[in-house]
């Protein structure tokens, strides 16, 4: 036989087997989205997307000659029956968008043969060879579903022929963090060791660090949503050490996967703006929770008064951003830091970013992959989405300019050493909430400051945030960083003139990602007045 004949058998045995699997897992009457954060759905429906996951995963690697693709199985801050998976690019990073097609094309192939024929053209038109090794490695966070989801992908894995590795419960993060890990093993440059260990290790040491010299933080306490950051930041907090800070973890039942996000967590915090279920606020100390995944966090306080005070994603980019500068300030080293942010981000936070740090802002439409790609423009891209999920991104230059920076005075060498730590301590694959956590304590431990005075860099607009289930929210299409309504036509006009009415007001409307919904934003200049604007909105809309 001909290499060629051997070749075309290899690759006929190939669709024979996917064919073959398929069957196992077959679809459903229904069309899947490769949407904000990949694919989100009721579990029960997942199966047969998150075998054909597997079998972009396994292109994506060959693709990348080899290189380790990550596979998450989460729904994050979704109710517990939800689930969803989402692919990781080797740098860690989010999948590169153009393939999202590729995700929303095998999903909806409406026939295993179609499914086959839809593999084969990927590899065609990515000018793929199918022989080429494939690996990926994948992990999943608490939720009830994913087992048997696991399964799914097992099984897209094999029929493609990838080497695969089950790294079983992790954060988003972590696996993002592993996957780098992986990729970077040979280079010059190791991110760290591919476990979780290696994550513990990595954020401890650089904690320690910045740390050092400076007296023990008070106890913080975290809601982990009963997801599975609870489990993860006990371990993590092991590796620091008690002696280091102690952390109180609430909300941390993984065994009951019906409690996962229910009246806690980050997203519950935010959008509620009031205190989860399970904690008891003591004024003046600082509070944190995590969202299922612990891909996001959220502060949060109680005045003397009893007043809850909300420390979001805004509040801690303004607070890494203005340390970040004091810092570079300190140092004589010229970096040029900007923020990025999204339509959610508080009105006043961007005012505080542009007029009182002189930072510059972009906003681009929600989902880190967006944010992501405008903060590697900057030498220090500080990127938060109001919501709490966010990261710094260090670019090489930046590494590069601060280790070769020979200091003249110990105030200078010391402002140096801490920035580079802190490029070690923040996980810049991607939003983490357990190294933001350790981030945040340790600029506010530096400040020696307090939740009041972190809080006291600018006063929030009034603002809420509602959900609206209509009929078909594929209607609403959006511009200018999802801050305009294109469609359906005339409602931008008509919300315009709302608007209009209200001090400091400013309203939009998109259609979630991850949700089955649209979302209303709303700020304006009282309390009463945003309740009020956002109420007209979302009446605006609900019809459709
Ligand atoms: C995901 C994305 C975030 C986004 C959020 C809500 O978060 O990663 O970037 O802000 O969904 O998106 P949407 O408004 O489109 O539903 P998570 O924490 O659920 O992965």
């Amino acid at each position: 036989m001909s290499d060629q004949d051997q070749s075309d058998q290899v690759i006929l045995q190939q669709l024979a087997q996917i064919e073959q699997f398929s069957t196992l897992h077959p679809r459903l009457d229904k069309t899947f989205t490769y949407g904000t954060a990949g694919f989100r759905e009721k579990g029960a429906l997942l199966d047969s997307v998150i075998f054909r996951v597997g079998l972009l995963a396994a292109l994506r690697s060959r693709k990348l000659e080899g290189q380790t693709i990550g596979v998450m199985i989460t729904a994050s801050h979704n109710p517990p029956e939800d689930n969803g998976v989402k692919l990781i690019d080797p740098q860690g990073e989010m999948l590169e968008q153009s393939w999202e097609e590729y995700a929303t094309r095998f999903a909806n192939a409406d026939s295993d043969e179609y499914l086959a024929r839809e593999y084969l053209n990927a590899s065609e038109v990515l000018k793929i060879n199918l022989e080429a090794p494939a690996a990926v490695v994948f992990a999943r966070d608490t939720r009830e579903s994913g087992p048997r989801l696991v399964a799914a992908l097992k099984d897209g894995l094999s029929a493609a022929g990838a080497e695969f590795t089950d790294y079983g419960e992790l954060t988003t993060p972590q696996l993002h963090y592993i996957v780098k890990c992986i990729n970077t093993a040979k280079t010059p440059s190791p991110y760290g060791a591919p476990t979780a260990q290696g994550y513990y290790d990595k954020l401890s040491s650089a904690f320690k660090v910045v740390l050092k010299n400076l007296p023990k933080p008070s106890a913080v306490t975290v809601d982990a949503a009963n997801g599975i950051g609870g489990p993860q930041l006990n371990a993590l907090a092991s590796a620091i050490g008690s002696d280091v800070i102690n952390f109180v973890v609430v909300n941390a039942d993984v065994a009951t996967p019906t409690k996962l996000n229910f009246q806690c967590g980050a997203d519950f915090v935010k959008t509620q703006q009031k205190q989860p279920s399970g904690v008891d606020l003591v004024a003046g100390q600082i509070y944190a929770s995590l969202d299922g995944d612990a891909d996001r966090i959220v502060f949060y306080y109680l005045d003397e008064d009893s007043g809850f005070h909300l420390l979001d994603g805004d509040k801690i980019a303004s607070l890494i951003a203005m340390f970040v500068q004091d810092l570079l300030a300190q140092s004589g080293i010229s970096l040029e830091v900007g923020v990025v942010q999204t339509a959610y981000a508080n009105g006043s936070s961007s005012q505080y970013l542009t007029e009182v740090l002189k930072v510059p802002v972009t906003v681009t439409s929600t989902g880190v992959k967006n944010l992501h790609h405008a903060a590697v423009l900057f030498d220090i891209g500080v990127y938060f989405e109001a919501n709490g999920h966010g990261t710094v991104l260090f670019s090489p230059g930046a590494i590069k300019a601060l280790e070769s920076f020979e200091a003249n005075s110990p105030s200078q060498q010391t402002a140096v050493t801490t920035l580079l730590s802190l490029s070690d301590l923040i996980n810049q694959t991607v939003g983490d909430a357990l190294s933001d956590l350790l981030l945040v304590i340790a600029i506010l431990t530096q400040k020696s400051w307090g939740p009041a005075e972190w809080d006291l860099a600018y006063t929030d607009l009034p603002n809420r945030l509602v959900k609206v289930l209509v009929k078909d929210r594929t209607v609403f299409k959006t511009e200018n960083a999802e801050r305009r309504l294109v469609q359906p036509a005339g409602v931008q006009d008509k919300i315009d003139e709302i608007v209009k009415k209200y001090k400091f007001g400013r309203s939009f409307v998109r259609a979630s990602g991850t949700e089955d919904a649209l979302r209303v934003y709303a700020e304006a200049a009282t309390q009463g007045e945003v309740v009020d604007l956002t109420m007209k909105v979302a009446e605006l809309v609900k019809d459709f």
